[in-house]
């Protein structure tokens, strides 16, 4: 049976609670889009918003085709970026924040031929060519907390894991989504953790980003949930949750 044809790039977009800042992004990206001669996919994945966004985005997807729209009950980032991964058809899987805190044109350095081999491109706000625009001392030095603490816990040689911007080809992208286990905003240190330990070529792009005051993530209440998570990264690794699917029993659950 002839494979079907797959876009070159999916851009997934987790919403919640976008009424307001989703329209716009979908405006820049779909400009952006036009300028290229490769076919693209929007995959907007909303979960437990109780603003108009799932609204909003369908609205825009009835005039944009390429744009699909998924909404789930359960609040969660990683939750909504799993799905949208998994769900994604495209050759290059690209995680896109709904606020375009990055400006989309810088989206082309995650792709062929500035990717060469390379199965992970992060987004990186730190190194000599990267950018904050706007963003509060005392912002910055809770991510470079952060950021020190999951260097010393769980995953070393990224001076940014948390950026909203990530590209995974489809191969990285159906293996590591596949096993991904944290729903809150832990995923991306789970990513990479199982992508450094699998052995995939890892490559960091500096950006321009722009600091946006309006967040969806509770500042003190995520950063101590991200300890949680990167415990239970740990322990899941120890206990062989990530385990290539292939290799791993459906749904066993590993005995203690
Ligand atoms: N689907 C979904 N998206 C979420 C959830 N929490 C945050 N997001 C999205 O994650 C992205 C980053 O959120 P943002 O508020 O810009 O965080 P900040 O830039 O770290 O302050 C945005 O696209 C949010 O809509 C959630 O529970 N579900
Ligand atoms: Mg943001």
């Amino acid at each position: 049976m002839a494979e079907e044809k797959r876009p070159l790039l999916s851009i997934v977009i987790p919403a919640h609670n976008e009424e307001a800042r989703l329209p716009p992004s979908l405006e820049k990206i779909d400009d952006f889009l036009r300028e290229q001669d490769f076919d693209a996919e929007v995959i907007v994945v909303e979960n437990g918003s109780v603003d108009r966004t799932v609204e909003v985005a369908e609205e825009f997807a009835r005039t944009h085709p390429y744009v699909r729209v998924i909404t789930a009950a359960v609040r969660g980032k990683g939750l909504a970026v799993k799905v949208g991964m998994l769900e994604a058809r495209g050759e290059y899987r690209f995680i896109c924040d709904a606020d375009l805190s990055m400006r989309i044109e810088e989206l082309v350095y995650f792709l062929p031929p500035h990717v060469n081999g390379h199965d992970v491109i992060i987004a990186t706000r730190e190194g000599k060519n990267a950018r904050r625009v706007g963003e509060p001392a005392y912002r910055h030095l809770i991510g470079r907390i952060n950021n020190f603490i999951i260097k010393l816990t769980a995953v070393r040689g990224f001076e940014d894991t948390q950026c909203g911007f990530k590209m995974f080809n489809r191969r990285a992208a159906e293996d590591l989504f596949g096993v991904q286990q944290m729903t809150g905003i832990g995923f991306d240190i789970e990513l990479l953790f199982i992508a450094k330990k699998r052995g995939y070529r890892i490559k960091e792009v500096q950006i321009t980003w722009y600091f946006d005051a309006d967040s969806r993530m509770r500042l003190v209440g995520d950063s101590l949930y991200l300890l949680v998570e990167i415990w239970q990264i740990r322990r899941n690794w120890l206990r062989g949750v990530y385990a290539k699917r292939e290799t791993r029993e459906p749904d066993r659950q590993p005995v203690v």
